[in-house]
């Protein structure tokens, strides 16, 4: 399972012809990376770490209620060229980082890992100690790394890596003056990148991942010895979960999706991500590059930012708090419906001390009457199931109109005219707490300690009502794309349709758009006019890419009529008027699947 392969490391042999398995084009961009470096640096570097960002083709919002999502690497990347700063006679500290960025606008940083320790004494207050001034200190140190969470600084994606590594490879409680091996190395690094920022390209994934994975390599820990005492390399699972947990630090509590796309992808194929009961991928072909004419993914960029920092990390936070207060009023609602199949099931999870916090995804579970737990791997719903699972729970929840989750009290049967109706005034946080069965103080604990949240309401019953269609749509998509791969197979009875797949996998991305849109609110005027426009321009299926408010769109457009399609955006869509060829080109684009994170080691 591509989970468990090892991550790629390709050793380059210097002034030998470089980097085989790239295009030209691109080793003559890792090169003169390499240069750059030695220009600035005074020493070659001794890897290049390189990550891809990604395009989610549909699967929004759904992968931190930890349902599959169905995403593949952009070829746009970020590079990091890095290598230990060993100058003799260097006052370099321990663990020194200096950071250079090819972009102007991106300026110099240098920072210092310190070390916490509780002094021990009365005071409640942390003490900082630079580690290479004092070498002796107490036991129970932490590492410390200064993120500034309240405004997008480009090197705080740089620490949040860095920090994961730490962590998890320099335990600070085992260091001695002794042995400054086991301390981190000085490392000097030149980052570029062409994932446009704030695109809903994952650039911050694609930095987090090279992140991670530079100073993985700098500090010879791409390798580490398993159980019987051989060294083995980290599988790409691992980095995908540092990653992940990085990413966090720089204060957006996201699921794993653009980590994982930017550390597994195959340059033949889509993902199929899931995440409960555990991480797996799923390499899934996409029969629309088997079909004659061939169809392909097109990127919009809307140039209105999809801003993480300030307003979408509020909003992004909330929606997060939203689903996983969902989670909870919903299995109370099943719980108290008699058609609900498994009672018992949906009584564990709700009493359950130790994951209180628990999503739409184990809900589903509940519901039908399974067990599963986080991170093991038996029992296990197969995709089957849970697609069967969702289109019940779809059902369900439209029957019972889930009126707790609109904040009414009791359950009443629904008029017909109810059924059609998803407009939901949302509730206050009063009637939340009391819907959640919690009391003020748990509930706060539970989902509001950890986020910083601003909302007079919360809209549980749309988000829900989006992630579980979002959740189907996915699958129905997977499906699309096995079964359409598998009849074109000569074994195969049925007769494929690519006007049919088309068309399919075109709806479905619309109808997500349309549930982003009305559901999740999470769309913004300029994606939709987008999107229309795409789809009068000749696109199969449109939709926002990412976490939306902002950002990209992605089309599905035959490729005989990509021409037809990008002059119609370039004349129908305002911002792109009057623009020059290179920067429209920079954002409208043609994306195809693009191969996953690797290292490159320069010797
Ligand atoms: P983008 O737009 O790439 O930041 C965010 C989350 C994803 C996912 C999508 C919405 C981060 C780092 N990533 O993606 O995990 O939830 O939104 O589907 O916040
Ligand atoms: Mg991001």
């Amino acid at each position: 399972m591509a989970a468990d392969e090892p991550i790629p490391v390709f050793t380059i042999v210097q002034d030998a012809h470089p980097i085989p398995t790239i295009a030209a084009r691109e080793a003559v961009r890792y090169a003169q990376l390499a240069d750059h470096y030695t220009s600035l640096f005074g020493h070659p570097p001794t890897h290049i770490a390189r990550a891809p960002g990604r395009v989610n083709i549909i699967g929004e919002h759904i992968d931190y209620a930890l349902f599959g999502v169905f995403p593949m690497a952009v070829e746009q990347d970020v590079l990091i060229a890095c290598g230990p700063n060993t100058q003799p006679g260097d006052q370099t500290k321990y663990g020194e980082v200096k950071a250079r960025n090819t972009l102007p606008k991106y300026e110099p940083r240098e920072f210092v890992p310190t070390l916490i320790a509780d002094t021990q004494v009365t005071s409640t207050e942390n003490h900082t100690i630079n580690i290479s001034e004092d070498p002796a200190l107490s036991k129970n140190v932490q590492w410390h790394m200064d993120i500034d969470k309240t405004q997008l600084r480009w090197e705080s994606y740089v620490k949040a890596g860095y920090y994961g590594v730490l962590k998890k490879f320099f335990n600070p409680n085992l260091r001695s003056s002794q042995d400054p091996q086991i301390m981190p190395k000085p490392v000097d690094i030149l980052v570029t990148g062409s994932v446009p920022a704030g695109s809903g390209l994952s650039s911050s994934a694609a930095m987090v991942v090279a992140s991670t994975l530079a100073f993985l390599a700098v500090n010879d820990k791409l390798t580490v010895p398993d159980r019987s005492g051989h060294n083995r390399t980290l599988t790409k699972g691992e980095l995908v979960e540092m990653a992940v947990e990085n990413e966090k630090r720089v204060g957006v509590n996201s699921g794993g999706m653009d980590q994982a796309a930017s550390v597994t992808s195959l340059p033949t194929s889509a993902l199929y991500i899931s995440f409960f009961p555990f991480f797996s991928v799923e390499n899934v072909a996409l029969p629309i590059t088997q079909i004659t004419p061939r169809a392909v993914f097109v990127c919009a960029n809307s140039l209105v930012v999809s801003d993480k920092v300030v307003g979408a990390k509020t909003r992004y936070n909330l929606r997060v708090v939203e689903t996983l207060v969902a989670a909870r009023v919903l299995a109370r609602s099943l719980l108290s419906s008699s058609s609900s199949p498994s009672s018992q099931a949906l009584q564990a999870l709700l009493t359950n001390p130790h994951n209180r916090k628990f999503t739409l995804r184990e809900v589903l579970s509940a519901y039908l009457g399974i067990n599963e737990i986080k991170g093991h791997k038996e029992p296990a719903l197969s995709v089957e199931s849970v697609k069967k699972g969702l289109e019940e729970l779809v059902r369900e929840v439209g029957r019972l109109k889930a009126r707790v989750l609109r904040g009414e009290k009791e359950f009443v049967s629904p008029s017909p005219h109810e059924e059609e109706n998803d407009e939901d005034e949302g509730v206050m946080l009063e009637e939340m707490v009391k819907s959640s069965g919690f009391e003020e103080d748990e509930f706060r604990e539970v989902y509001l300690s950890w986020v910083d949240v601003e909302a007079t309401h919360f809209h549980l019953y749309k988000r829900t009502k989006h992630v579980l269609t979002e959740s189907l749509r996915v699958l129905q998509f997977r499906e699309t794309c096995l079964a359409f791969s598998s009849s074109l197979s000569s074994s195969s009875p049925s007769h494929p349709n690519p006007e049919h797949l088309l068309t399919t996998l075109g709806n479905l991305m619309t109808t997500s758009h349309t549930s982003c849109s009305h559901l999740y609110t999470c769309s913004h005027p300029s994606l939709d006019t987008l999107t229309s426009l795409a789809l009068r321009s000749g696109a199969y299926g449109s939709r926002l890419t990412g976490a939306g408010w902002g950002g990209c769109t992605i089309s599905l457009v035959r490729e005989d009529e990509v021409g037809r399609f990008v002059r119609g955006l370039r004349e129908g869509y305002e911002p792109y008027k009057g623009m020059g060829d290179e920067e429209f080109e920079g954002a409208v684009f043609v994306s195809r699947p693009g191969s996953g994170a690797f290292v490159f080691k320069i010797e």
